[in-house]
């Protein structure tokens, strides 16, 4: 399922640019009258929003995809081959998000959602360390996402790629869906220790060649994985969006949705992403299609996706979402020093 304003596979890919930025102003005063102008706000948010509450991005430094190959962790092709080793890398995932804290970026976007309201502002994030929340009262204790333990409003955050807390069969016929299993861990054979999870996760490493080899050992053994208590045959899967998946219709119809509901989208900040995964990344265009000025924060330049070429109006903002975020946003969500004990 693809949003209607994403024409068709890959043509909405952002070809390879320059990083224009140039054109676009650094000055947090000017983005203050910007913002205080704008009625409809977007935001994109990729692993750097995460990144001050110590949880790994993808390709920066450290990187997941920097020490691990992405094919052999987030595809089913992957999970076909060696369900265990992918069960590995989710059970280390889901261990580090629960072992989190929020941060002030978070806590300052889940108060520009309470400022501006649902028609005001819709957070996307690609994600997975966070869950839609059923039990909202702020700030809570349970193990909720990072932006729901922010307190961010559910109805203005959509997870593009689902989250790490939802479990699905990975029998296709099978429609079997645990929503919030924050269980840690999954069962004993996924049972995370610093100490020798490098180790168990070194088969999915950059270095090892024979990654898909069907001969190399399996890294647990079937029997000792999480089995759907439904269909009783199927494994359990991570119900995040692996390569090659849809992402979730509810999701896309939602946003398309709001995107509809005004004549316009006045800005859309695109915060800690590479912006190259589609259709996320599309998401930018889009709301520039819709008149949208471009703020991007980023702690570096190196590779912005569809938000790398910015223009007149545009803005960009280089360093830590956790600092730059609450100060970008201070003329509408305030100095936010109620949450300050709260974030990571
Ligand atoms: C689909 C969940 C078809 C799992 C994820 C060739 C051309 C065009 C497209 C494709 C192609 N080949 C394949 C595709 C499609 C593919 C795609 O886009 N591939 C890319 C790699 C080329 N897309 C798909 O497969 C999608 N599905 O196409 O299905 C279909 C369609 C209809 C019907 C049926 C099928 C599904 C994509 C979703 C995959 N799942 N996540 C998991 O997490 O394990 S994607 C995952 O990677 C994340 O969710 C996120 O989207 C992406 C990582 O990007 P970022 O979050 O931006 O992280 P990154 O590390 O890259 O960047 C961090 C940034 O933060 C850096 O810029 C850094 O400087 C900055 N930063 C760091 N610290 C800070 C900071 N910034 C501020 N403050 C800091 N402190
Ligand atoms: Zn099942």
């Amino acid at each position: 399922m693809t949003s209607k304003y994403i024409s068709s596979f890959g043509t909405m890919r952002p070809p390879k640019r320059e990083v224009g930025m140039s054109k676009a102003s650094t000055s947090i005063p000017e983005f203050h009258t910007a913002l205080l102008n704008s009625k409809r706000i977007l935001a994109l948010c990729g692993a750097g929003l995460s990144a001050a509450s110590g949880l790994d991005t993808f390709r920066g430094k450290g990187g997941m995809w920097r020490n691990y190959r992405a094919t052999s962790l987030a595809t089913p092709e992957a999970f076909e081959n060696d369900p265990g080793l992918v069960w590995l890398f989710y059970a280390l995932r889901r261990h580090q998000a629960l072992n989190a804290k929020p941060n002030m970026a978070h806590f300052a976007l889940a108060e520009l959602a309470r400022q501006k309201g649902e028609e005001g502002f819709q957070c996307l994030s690609q994600n997975v360390d966070g869950t839609p929340p059923t039990l909202l009262s702020p700030p809570h204790t349970n193990p909720l996402g990072l932006s729901q333990r922010a307190s961010h409003p559910p109805s203005q955050l959509k997870l593009l790629h689902s989250t790490l807390f939802n479990l699905k069969c990975f029998n296709d016929s099978c429609t079997y869906l645990d929503i919030d299993n924050f269980t840690d861990p999954l069962c004993p054979a996924l049972t995370i220790t610093p100490e020798n999870i490098e180790t168990r996760l070194a088969p999915a490493a950059k270095s090892m060649h024979n990654h898909l080899d069907p001969r190399r050992p399996k890294a647990i053994p079937e029997d000792e994985l999480p089995h759907c208590p439904s269909c009783e045959t199927g494994l359990l899967r991570p119900g995040v969006v692996w390569f090659g998946e849809a992402l979730p219709s509810e999701t896309i119809e939602g946003i398309d949705e709001w995107i509809e509901a005004g004549e316009s989208v006045d800005l859309i900040l695109v915060i800690g992403t590479t912006a190259t995964v589609w259709p996320a990344s599309s998401y930018v265009e889009i709301a520039r299609r819709f008149g949208a000025k471009v703020a991007v924060v980023n702690m570096d330049d190196g590779e912005l996706g569809s938000a790398s070429d910015l223009r007149e109006g545009d803005f960009w903002f280089q360093g830590d979402a956790a600092v730059l975020v609450p100060q970008m946003l201070e003329p509408v969500v305030g100095d936010l020093k109620q949450f300050k004990e709260l974030a990571a």
